[in-house]
């Protein structure tokens, strides 16, 4: 026969494939699964199945749009309870998917970008002058203090909106209601409808953190139409109220503005604080990589506080976020479907709808696309002449063609900008120097308890506020 039949785990005649998942961490254990049945297998759960696809050769046919839509997959349907039809969670023939994607794509455009860069700044001045006010007894949590700056910056830039995380004590409240909305709806797309149906407590919770993301979207566009600035402002936001179809002409309607404001607010932060988290984390574990960094950053900051013009400068900050999201892509699977009956590879046959999840971290490590060392943390892979020999497609953390991450110009800057920060004004030093990695997964992928302590530089820059103090934090 020319058909290759597809490996699949054996399934209880109940439950199917749920036994090989635990249910904290499974794209953890899709990896396992990937090294054990290798780069595609089946994997059937209560009332669906898909295909999970881990090689650079299966992928970069996937890859071909003509032949392959993304597919808004059990977990996404279940986010749509909340992001609606915001640009992340639409369906891509959806017409509001294509107008938003016309209207908001321009609010992530290079010009769009330099104007972001002070709010970007002025979020992690405030994060780095705590560092240094606290100082280097006092342990940071890095996954928390990340979590913070990214949503307080995506906040600021997106909506001109201060939520000043870094002067509470909690988190802001958005951020407990959305990790237990995407918690519960991973966990919704693993149960059988009935069951949904009969856990009534946790139904109510969730119908409850729905609500106080929507209340949150709510006050932020109330917020602007009281603003007297609001006509000189041009960010997302006032994109999305007042923005104009170039097509149709036509608007965003009220509801799916407020989809799309809690799509960005989630978007816009959650794996973005993932990615400053794990760099932090391979710095620590390669300490001569850290001391590149430290020397390039130095010689293209100096002391100078950080200006738009450096970021182009900063390469190899880019490699080492590159490299991080290729051991460690923070949003770990897309989703595909064929637009018809199809085979791939000349010999898997796929049909038209069905789900093929690809497992991004298991493609990151395909050793015949980046070589025999794949677990080495080596960000000189991104040097250009050498990143032209990764066969195409090997690299996907922010997703393919149309539906890939309109965000991408917005994470890259400004990890690049705390990263270098960071580096320029302290020495890192491990809390615990036996501290072995731990994944939690809210769909995204972050470091768990994983801690440093930061000291100032001695003769390096410092916030310029504190350039005088000589006193010593108690904490
Ligand atoms: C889509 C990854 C940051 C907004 C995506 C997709 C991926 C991704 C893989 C495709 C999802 C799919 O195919 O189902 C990432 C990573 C980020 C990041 C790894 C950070 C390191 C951001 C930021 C924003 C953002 C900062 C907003 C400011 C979006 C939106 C979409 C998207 C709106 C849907 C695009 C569409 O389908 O039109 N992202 N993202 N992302 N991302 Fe990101
Ligand atoms: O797909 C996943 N799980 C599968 C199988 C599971 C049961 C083993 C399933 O069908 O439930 C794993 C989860 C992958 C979802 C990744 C979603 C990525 C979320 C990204 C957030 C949005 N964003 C942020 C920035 N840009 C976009």
């Amino acid at each position: 026969s020319p058909f290759a039949t597809i490996p699949q785990p054996k399934p209880d005649p109940l439950l199917k494939n749920l036994k090989d998942l635990d249910p904290d961490r499974p794209v953890q254990s899709l990896m396992r699964l990937a090294r054990l049945y290798g780069p595609i297998f089946r994997l059937q759960l209560p009332g669906r199945e898909m295909l999970v696809v881990s090689s650079q050769a299966l992928v970069d046919e996937l890859c071909d749009e003509q032949r392959f839509d993304k597919k808004v997959h059990a977990p996404l349907e279940h986010i749509r309870a909340f992001a609606g039809d915001g640009l992340f969670t639409a369906y891509t023939q959806e017409p509001n998917w294509a107008k938003a994607h016309r209207i908001l794509m321009p609010a992530f455009g290079p010009a769009a970008m330099r104007e972001m860069f002070e709010p970007m700044l002025d979020i992690a001045e405030q994060m780095l002058l705590r560092w240094e006010r606290f100082g280097p007894q006092a342990v940071i949590d890095v996954s928390d203090n990340m979590t913070r700056l990214t949503l307080d910056t995506i906040a600021l830039c997106a909506f001109g909106e201060r939520l000043n995380s870094f002067y509470r004590q909690d988190m802001h409240p958005f951020v407990h209601a959305m990790v237990e909305a995407l918690i519960e709806s991973g966990a919704q797309a693993r149960r059988l409808p009935i069951q949904n149906q009969l856990m009534l407590l946790t139904r109510r919770r969730y119908e409850q953190d729905i609500r106080s993301m929507h209340q949150f979207a709510d006050e932020i566009i109330a917020h602007r139409r009281l603003d007297p600035e609001a006509a000189n402002r041009h960010d997302l936001l006032s994109r999305m109220l007042q923005g104009r179809d170039p097509i149709t002409g036509e608007g965003l309607d009220d509801e799916n503005i407020r989809y799309q404001l809690v799509t960005f607010l989630i978007a816009g932060h959650e794996t973005t604080s993932g990615l400053l988290s794990f760099a932090l984390y391979e710095l620590l574990k390669n300490p001569h990589v850290l001391a590149r960094a430290r020397a390039h950053v130095d010689e293209v900051l100096g002391d100078a506080i950080p200006r738009f013009e450096h970021l182009a400068q900063l390469t190899y900050i880019d490699h080492i976020l590159k490299e991080t999201l290729r051991l460690w892509p923070t949003a770990p699977a897309i989703a595909l479907q064929p637009y018809e009956d199809t085979l791939l590879a000349g010999t898997y046959p796929l049909t038209k709808g069905e789900t093929i999840l690809v497992l991004i971290p298991m493609l990151h490590r395909d050793p015949r696309a980046w070589g025999e060392d794949v677990e080495c943390f080596d960000p000189d892979r991104f040097e250009p002449a050498r990143y032209a020999q990764v066969p195409a497609n090997a690299w996907k953390p922010f997703g393919n063609g149309q539906r890939s991450c309109i965000g991408r110009p917005f994470a890259l800057q400004e990890a690049t900008l705390v990263l270098a920060m960071i580096l320029q004004r302290f020495d890192l030093i491990e809390h615990d120097p036996s501290y072995q990695l731990r994944i939690r997964e809210t769909l995204t992928l972050k470091p768990e308890g994983f801690f440093i302590r930061a000291r100032r530089r001695a003769g390096r820059p410092c916030s310029p506020v504190v350039t005088w103090e000589r006193a010593r934090s108690t904490h």
